[in-house]
């Protein structure tokens, strides 16, 4: 069974009552409190786990309770802490809080964790509370409430490449022949009934994961058909691969279903709709499909491939670009996060110039000379924007007004 959408209730542990209890033995008069401390209970943490690959063991199970701390008991024994409940989750798996609806926690590589709901604290034995004033304590604390959470857990694959078309393209079988999976294949609409991934290795150094998911037709955005859930598990991949058909056993036309699916995918979400996308015609071996290519290719402005799974004829060729495409992605990346990451070091070149001008400050100013480089203003993560981000030891909050103490 492939589940990518359920909703949990998380119930933490209880942590263990405090006990009270005086020591009692011959020969100790007034032994005094000896109630030790409850243990504390088990917070669940959710972890994303490669093997794992479906939501299916939180299907017909929805309530998950941690254990709960032991109560502390008399001579002074503290109650055993509870052990945390770790459940596994596949990797691409979202955790949504279901009442506020935000994302708590995306999944997305192997051994990521959250920690959902905390277990809840021990309770303190009458050992805590003797004082001169109070030498025989009848009082303990009660261990704390675990928090009890309900989440829900939507599986977005991984993966590099998404597959678009309509039923019957041929998706599966392309899946089939550049990759080792093994998806249902016939000559029927609606043969996918739920995403697969495979790999593809272009080389013995490069690989990426391509996903097939069930045909989109006109109206999947409001459930027509299998409807557009399975989009999301495409939403994670760069380059979207779109295959279209040319000749439809129900006889549309080509172009007119390539802007359908185009028209369902800005439906289901206009980012998605931004993502590269390559157009392919399938089936390339049967007549007419040069026809449509040309036609596609005049009606979008784009290159358009022709493809045959049956010959094996511009296979080799897609893949290349596919891999191409997914490298010149990848570097555009990396050079971005090399830009946040010089940003960051030239903002901590500027404090250390306030203080003591360093040799990475000086060469900054000369480098940027009577005009100074346009910057692009870059996206930073909350914690490194505005002035608080720059306080330390040495800079202190009143040097940013200009004024000296
Ligand atoms: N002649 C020819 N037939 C093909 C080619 N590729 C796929 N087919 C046939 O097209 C039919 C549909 O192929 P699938 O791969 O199941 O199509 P799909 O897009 O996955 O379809 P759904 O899963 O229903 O959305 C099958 O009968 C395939 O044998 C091809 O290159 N040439
Ligand atoms: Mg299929």
């Amino acid at each position: 069974m492939f589940v990518d959408r359920v909703e949990i209730e998380l119930r933490a542990g209880r942590g263990g009552s405090g006990c009270v209890s005086f020591r009692r033995e011959k020969y100790i008069p007034r032994g005094g409190p000896d109630g030790g401390d409850g243990g504390d209970g088990a917070s669940i943490t959710l972890e994303a786990r490669s093997g794992v690959n479906s939501l299916a063991e939180f299907a017909n199970r929805k309530f998950w309770r941690a254990p709960n701390g032991s109560p502390g008991t008399g001579s002074g024994c503290n109650g055993r802490a509870a052990r945390d409940l770790k459940l596994f989750v596949p990797v691409g798996t979202s955790v949504i809080d279901a009442e506020h609806g935000f994302v708590i926690k995306d999944l997305v590589i192997e051994g990521d964790s959250v920690i959902v709901v905390r277990g809840g604290k021990r309770g303190r034995g009458n050992l805590h509370f003797k004082s001169a004033q109070n030498r025989t304590p009848r009082e303990a604390t009660l261990g704390g409430d675990g928090e009890t959470r309900n989440v829900v857990l939507e599986l977005k694959s991984i993966a590099d490449v998404g597959l678009l078309g309509m039923p019957n393209a041929g998706k599966s079988t392309l899946l089939s022949v550049i990759s080792a999976a093994r998806p249902e294949i016939a000559d029927y609409p609606f043969t996918t009934k739920r995403p697969n991934i495979g790999i593809v290795r272009p080389t013995l150094d490069t690989s990426f994961a391509i996903a097939d998911i069930p045909g989109l037709i006109e109206g999947a955005s409001e459930g027509i058909g299998l409807g557009h859930e399975f989009l999301r598990h495409v939403e994670r991949a760069g380059l979207l691969i779109h295959l279209v058909e040319p000749t439809p056993s129900d006889q549309s036309d080509p172009l007119t279903n390539y802007r359908t699916i185009r028209a369902e995918l800005q439906n289901y979400s206009p980012e998605l709709a931004t993502h590269d996308e390559i157009i392919v015609v399938s089936k390339c071996e049967l007549p007419g499909a040069d026809e449509v290519r040309q036609s596609l290719a005049e009606a979008t402005g784009l290159e358009v491939r022709m493809i045959s799974s049956a010959t094996n004829q511009g296979l080799t060729e897609l893949v290349r670009e596919i891999a191409a495409r997914l490298d010149r992605m990848r570097r555009a990346t990396e050079n971005e996060t090399e830009a946040v990451r010089g940003m960051l070091a030239g903002n901590d070149a500027h404090i250390g110039s306030d203080a003591a001008p360093t040799t990475q400050g000086e060469t900054t100013a000369a480098a940027a000379g009577d005009q100074p480089a346009p910057t692009k203003p870059r996206r930073v993560p909350p914690h490194l924007r505005g002035l608080t981000a720059q306080l330390s030891d040495e800079n202190q909050p009143r040097d940013f007004d200009g004024q000296e103490p």
